[in-house]
């Protein structure tokens, strides 16, 4: 099983500002997180992360055929971008949705997902251990499809 994933704008600087509402855990220190439970249950990850909008839709359009799964924090393009939200129905390979924050208790331009109705669900709001909690849905998301 091989699981993407992709992260959006400004998550290269995790760990370094904003640790109030980020935490301090790089997306490096998330991505061994991943890597460890992965590795319980025998799947194979891959992490990307670009603050280029281009880079995340190519992505998505290579995934098909090469990945199972896609667990995507889009960052702020979460909210704006149609382009991804073309690229994973396009696709059609099965995604999750994924923030640290709780979106929906932060601002209202922030409750709002353009790619939310093109994923199977969300994950919002539980920090790093959101990555994992993703890794686990994509699992099942695959194992039920
Ligand atoms: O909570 C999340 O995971 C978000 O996807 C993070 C995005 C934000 O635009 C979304 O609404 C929710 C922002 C990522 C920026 O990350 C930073 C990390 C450190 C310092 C500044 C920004």
């Amino acid at each position: 099983m091989k699981i993407l994933f992709l992260n959006g704008p400004n998550l290269n600087l995790l760990g370094q500002r904003e640790p109030g509402t980020y935490g301090s855990t790089t997306l490096a220190d998330i991505e061994v997180m991943v890597r460890e439970e992965a590795l319980k249950r025998d799947v194979e990850v891959f992490f990307r992360q670009s603050n280029l909008e281009g880079d995340l839709v190519t992505w998505i359009q290579q995934a098909k055929g090469a990945h199972d799964v896609i667990v995507i924090n889009a960052a702020a393009y979460t909210h704006t971008s149609i382009a991804l939200r073309d690229a994973i129905a396009a696709t059609g390979i099965p995604a999750a949705e994924i923030h640290l924050s709780n979106v929906h208790a932060r601002e209202e331009f922030r409750h709002q997902s353009m790619i939310a109705p093109v994923c199977k669900g969300q994950i919002t709001g539980f920090g790093a251990l959101s990555y994992v909690l993703g890794l686990i849905a994509a699992v099942n998301i695959k194992e039920n499809t």
